[in-house]
């Protein structure tokens, strides 16, 4: 989470974003509640890694929209002249890692290298100019080419509307190949169904662009179309009402337009050991499931074989919802057998969820090992960053901050601080960084 983290109202279609436009932020403690649910999430056995905040406000796109004048004089015209496109170019929305790309590890491509596919977040304006930073950024996390290619985003013109791991799955099966799940809001021509209130981000197009890139053989693959009716109830990706992991898929009975047909095809491909966990309308409405996020939790393989679920605090607050919990966890006819709650407030009143804030990456040890170091998480670097956020983030922001010059020396400041200490060189625009 940066330090710009804002409520904005900027996502259409996100009812929390809008419910929340215009509330006080609060940065440091965004930033320190993702950072207990790393620490958390690592104490479960699963290692970490983290992706740096980009720059904002987004100079470089100002100056691209037509502002000049030196950086403070460009952001006090923007927001004189423009305060939608200063905000826009202030949202932290890269928090939301699991927007940042699709990711296929080796074990399932054809080439045997994993490949990550960057989102081209293309329905949301605040969302698109992420693109070109996550990629310089999961570059040089991921520098080793032998063992990884980091494709550059679909072309925003055109049939592509991607919004990258939010809306893939990767399942298991028993004999350890992968079956990705493809879930596409609608077709890029507006042919078939589609919401009618609120946009569809990802389309058919973009999905199979993606699974083609990411070097997948099609017959290890299931595109399945979100039902129009949940969008327009609030799901504006998959993983507001679905979670998989394993052989496992928690989801909404209502998640899908062909739930039977979905079904059917991730049975063929993971096979007997499928274990679907539906969720009812009368145990819990797609209303319910929007408020408190239960489908936007971490579903985490333990090192001996069970599973847990990291769920928002919201769910705990809910009684239908944790009673729901309660019953899947207490059900031995799948391997979920414990619930995490965790306080991710500030990223949830921005329509962010515990799953938003990652995104997977399965590593075998020799690919872990090609990782940048900089990037993963040890207790040391927990504290470094801890110690960092306290130092540099602001406690609260409004809107009107946003025009603050102090804002944008304070927010170089930290990152500037932060590509120092990971050591991968320089990342930003404002240092000068090269185009990916
Ligand atoms: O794209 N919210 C993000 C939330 C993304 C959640 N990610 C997943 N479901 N994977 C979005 O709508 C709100 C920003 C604002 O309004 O200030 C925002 O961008």
């Amino acid at each position: 989470m940066g330090p710009t983290h804002n409520y904005a109202g900027l996502s259409e279609g996100n009812l929390a974003s809008g419910l929340h436009a215009k509330r006080v932020s609060r940065p440091r403690a965004a930033a320190l509640q993702g950072l207990a649910k790393m620490e958390a999430v690592a104490a479960l056995g699963l290692p970490q890694g983290f992706l740096p905040p980009h720059e904002r406000p987004a100079v470089w796109a100002l100056r691209e929209a037509g502002f000049a004048g030196d950086d403070e004089a460009v952001v006090a015209a923007v927001a004189r002249d423009n305060p939608l496109l200063l905000a826009r170019c202030c949202s932290a929305s890269a928090m939301w890692t699991a927007n940042a790309a699709t990711v296929a590890p080796g074990a399932d491509t054809l080439d045997a290298r994993m490949h990550l596919v960057v989102a081209n977040l293309r329905s949301m304006p605040h969302r698109r100019i992420e693109a070109n930073q996550t990629l310089r950024t999961l570059r040089a996390v991921f520098h080793d080419a032998d063992r990884c290619s980091v494709h550059a985003a679909l072309p925003c013109d055109g049939a592509f509307g991607d919004e990258g791991a939010a809306n893939h799955t990767r399942l298991i099966a028993a004999d350890g190949t992968g079956v990705h799940l493809f879930v596409f809001g609608a077709r890029a021509d507006g042919s078939g169904a589609h919401p009618t209130r609120h946009p569809a981000r990802q389309t058919l197009e973009a999905s199979m662009r993606v699974a083609n890139d990411l070097q997948l053989p099609p017959q290890r693959c299931v595109f399945a179309q979100q039902s129009p009716a949940v969008i327009d109830a609030g799901v504006f990706h998959n993983d507001v009402i679905a979670v998989g992991s394993g052989s496992v898929l928690l989801f909404h009975a209502e998640a899908f337009l062909d739930r039977a047909g979905t079904l059917q095809a991730l049975r063929n491909g993971v096979g007997a050991a499928f274990c679907p966990i539906e969720v009812h309308g009368d145990e819990l409405t797609v209303a319910e499931a929007v408020s408190t996020y239960l489908f936007n939790s971490q579903l985490i393989a333990l090192p001996d074989g069970p599973m847990l679920l990291v769920c928002p605090s919201e769910v705990r607050e809910h009684a239908r919802a944790s009673a729901v919990v309660d019953r899947i966890v207490g059900d031995t006819a799948n391997p979920i057998a414990g619930v995490m709650y965790l306080d991710v407030r500030e990223s949830m009143r921005n329509g962010g969820g515990p799953a938003c804030l990652r995104l997977r990456v399965p590593l075998d040890a020799a690919a872990q090992a090609s990782v940048h170091p900089g990037f993963l998480l040890t207790p040391e670097r927990a504290s470094w960053l801890r110690a960092w956020i306290e130092r540099h983030y602001p406690d609260e922001l409004r809107a009107e901050d946003l025009a603050d010059p102090s804002l944008l020396r304070r927010s170089r400041d930290a990152l500037e601080a932060l590509t120092d200490w990971i050591g991968a060189g320089p990342l930003y625009p404002f240092q000068g960084a090269s185009p990916a």
